[in-house]
C-alpha cells in the first residue's frame, strides 16, 4: 500500500467516523469521564468512535502501530504508526458547536512528534462536510481546490490559539497573547487544535500557535500547512510539542516564533 493509498484509508475511515460523531451528537452526548482537569471532558461519543477508527485500520494494515487520544499507544511492525484524534474540539463539540474534527494521520519512523515523518493526513469536520487532506510531497487539498498559505499583509496577521483545561496555565497563555498582539489584525479562538491548522493550510487564518498540545492534536494538521507552503514548529526540539505549537507562512512564522521564545 502507498502513501496514496493510505491516503484514500484514511479519508474512507474518517468520513464513516465523522457520520457516527454526527449521529451520537444528533441522539444526544454524554460525557464519560474527565481526564486532566474538571474541563478536560471524554465523551461516550469520543471512546466509541476512535473504537471504530482502530477496528477499521487493524482490519486494514494489521501490521501499523496506532496512538490514539482515548486508548493510548500500540506498537507495530510495519514502521507506520497511526496518531488519531477521535473528536478533536471535544469541549465544542459536547456543547452543540458544529466546529469539531475527526483527525487521522500516518507517520513513519519512531511514534514521536520529535522523530516522526507524516506521511499522510486528513483532517474532517463533518457537519460542513469538509475533508482536508496531504500527502509528503504531493500537496494539500480540500476537494478539487489546493491549499496554500498565505503572506503577511499591512493589515496585520488574522491569528489563531487555545487555552489549556488547566485554568493554572491561562496565566501564561494570555501573557503569551499579549507578547503577539502587535502582530495580528484579530484573534481566533476555535477550541479545535486540527481546524486551526487545516485553516492555515487554507488561508482561513494567517498564523496559529498554542501551549500544551498533544500529538493527536497536531499530527495531521502540521502536514496540511507545511504541503500547504507554511512552516510547522514549537517546542521542544523545534517540532510541534507539549510546550508550543507553531504554524504560518515563512514570514509570518518566524516573526511569531521569535515573539514568542524571544
Ligand atoms: C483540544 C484542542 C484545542 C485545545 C483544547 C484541546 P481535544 O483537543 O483541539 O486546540 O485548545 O484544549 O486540547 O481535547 O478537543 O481533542
Amino acid at each position: 500500500m502507498d502513501a496514496s493509498d493510505l491516503l484514500q484509508l484514511a479519508e474512507e475511515i474518517a468520513r464513516e467516523a465523522g457520520a457516527l460523531a454526527r449521529r451520537r451528537r444528533d441522539e444526544g452526548v454524554r460525557i464519560a469521564a474527565t481526564k486532566s482537569a474538571l474541563a478536560d471532558i471524554v465523551t461516550e461519543a469520543d471512546r466509541e468512535i476512535e473504537d471504530l477508527i482502530r477496528a477499521r485500520l487493524a482490519a486494514a494494515r494489521p501490521d501499523d502501530g496506532f496512538l490514539g487520544e482515548e486508548s493510548g499507544a500500540e506498537r507495530g511492525e510495519s514502521g507506520l504508526t497511526w496518531v488519531v484524534d477521535p473528536i478533536d474540539g471535544t469541549v465544542n463539540y459536547a456543547y452543540g458547536i458544529s466546529h469539531y474534527a475527526v483527525s487521522i494521520a500516518v507517520v513513519s519512523g519512531e511514534p514521536t512528534p520529535e522523530e516522526w515523518t507524516a506521511e499522510a493526513a486528513v483532517v474532517y469536520t463533518p457537519v460542513v462536510d469538509e475533508l482536508f487532506r496531504a500527502r509528503r510531497g504531493a500537496g494539500a487539498w480540500l476537494g478539487a481546490e489546493p491549499l496554500r498559505v498565505t503572506s503577511v499583509t499591512e493589515a496585520g496577521a488574522l491569528l489563531a490559539t487555545g487555552f489549556g483545561y488547566d485554568p493554572a496555565t491561562h496565566e501564561g497563555d494570555l501573557a503569551r497573547v499579549r507578547q503577539v498582539m502587535p502582530l495580528a489584525r484579530d484573534l481566533r479562538r476555535a477550541g479545535a487544535a486540527s481546524l486551526d491548522l487545516a485553516y492555515v493550510a487554507a488561508g482561513r487564518l494567517d498564523g496559529y500557535f498554542e501551549r500544551g498540545l498533544h500529538p493527536w492534536d497536531h499530527a495531521a494538521g502540521a502536514l496540511l500547512v507545511e504541503e500547504a507552503g507554511g512552516l510547522v514548529g514549537g517546542a521542544p526540539s523545534g517540532r510541534p510539542g507539549r510546550e508550543m505549537t507553531i504554524a504560518a507562512g515563512p514570514e509570518l512564522f518566524e516573526k511569531l516564533r521569535y515573539k514568542i521564545s524571544g
